[in-house]
């Protein structure tokens, strides 16, 4: 798992690498039920950056089934795209965007999908203002 992104131009690598600790007491968590709750995320939900964002991510209670799991991001322009989606074991889905971030508005859909099969969607929205050089 710790090599899943290794190579590619991004740090997204050494990032992942930073969780596999935490990966390991995931592993410990007993089985998912039935309802999966948001509990976090990578923009948070209302955050103004003054960058566009490389990587992504969203935590539940429980842990979600990268299968049939989906994460997309709308914005100015939509050339934005979330890539390479997987998790790193701590109830999350994780993904890398690739394309231009124009400044505005930008809303990230996560769709997930648990081990018993029931799906949740949901959005998280966050704006890029980059400051005036
Ligand atoms: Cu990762």
């Amino acid at each position: 798992m710790t090599d899943h992104l290794s190579g590619r131009r991004t740090s997204l690598g050494s990032v992942c690498r930073a969780f596999t600790v935490a990966a390991l007491f995931a592993l410990l968590a007993g089985p998912a039920s039935a309802q999966m709750t948001l509990a976090g995320s990578t923009p948070e939900d209302g955050a103004a950056l003054d960058a566009p964002v490389r990587t992504v991510r969203v935590w539940f209670d429980t842990a979600p089934s990268v299968e049939g799991s989906t994460l997309e991001i709308a914005g100015p322009g939509n050339r934005a795209k979330i890539e390479g989606l997987h998790t790193m074991g701590e109830n999350d889905l994780m993904g890398r965007v690739t394309g231009p971030m124009p400044n505005g508005e930008w809303t990230m859909t996560w769709t997930v999908v648990g081990t018993d099969g029931e799906k949740q969607t949901g959005t998280v929205t966050f704006t890029v203002q980059r400051p005036p050089r």
